[in-house]
């Protein structure tokens, strides 16, 4: 069974994202296994303190090395991670070879920062990993987290069935997904195209190939290069 530990100072940020669709149904098939830990409970002092100025001034507070560095080493007493990921603007753009990559590891370790960042010293004897979900900034690491699980999750051997399989996702061979449609066939005066209905599997294939060339050549030229 995967299993995917996150750590995060607003552990009710993750409490819906896992809890519907594809995601909880890999849980319940015992196919995958995501645990949120607070880290307040490692904070120090009275007040479980997990923040403070930084060190040379500056605008916002950092988060600190104790409770991290606790809380990272209470878990590994545990489990021993493949990965330690901390969620960071700064870190590599996820990508869907990342989430494929990750998706054949076993024990994963998310790290979610808030305020300004960690103290530079957990990056350094910690991560081994450093994802950012795109170039943007959000206020904490948690939704990047629930991305990068759900990105994960959905790839496990067991996970999707024939219908919903990954293989024909946009991005898997570097190709946007064709245009699809359902029923009706015909709407207002807007029709599908006619190939779909025709039955000819080849000439459908054909034509998905070329819809995912033209709408990749057209919006995303990067990812031909
Ligand atoms: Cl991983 N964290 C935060 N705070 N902002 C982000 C991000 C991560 N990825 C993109 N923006």
């Amino acid at each position: 069974m995967y299993h995917i530990d996150i750590i995060s100072i607003q552990p009710q940020l993750l409490t819906g994202p896992f809890d519907h669709s594809i995601i909880k149904r890999a849980q319940q098939k015992g196919l995958l296994e995501v645990k949120v830990i607070d880290l307040r409970p490692y904070g120090s002092g009275k007040h479980k303190q997990v923040d403070d100025y930084a060190f040379g001034g500056g605008a916002g507070m950092v988060m600190k090395i104790e409770p991290i560095a606790n809380c990272i080493e209470e878990l590994k007493k545990h489990r021993s991670y493949d990965e330690v990921i901390y969620l960071t603007p700064d870190g590599e753009q996820l990508n869907q070879n990342i989430c494929n990559e990750l998706s054949l590891k076993k024990n994963l370790l998310l790290l979610c920062g808030h305020y300004k960042g960690i103290d530079e010293r957990i990056r350094e004897h910690f991560i081994t990993r450093e994802i950012s979900i795109g170039d943007y900034v959000l206020s904490g690491g948690e939704l990047a987290a629930a991305v990068l699980v759900d990105s994960i999750g959905r790839l496990l051997p067991g996970v999707l069935n024939d219908e919903t399989s990954a293989l024909t996702d946009s991005f898997q061979d570097n190709l946007l997904a064709p245009p699809v449609y359902t029923r009706p066939a015909v709407y207002n005066d807007w029709a599908v195209p006619e190939i779909l209905l025709s039955g000819h599997e080849r000439k459908i294939k054909d034509w998905q190939y070329e819809q995912s060339l033209e709408r990749t050549k057209t919006r995303r030229p990067d990812l031909l290069e």
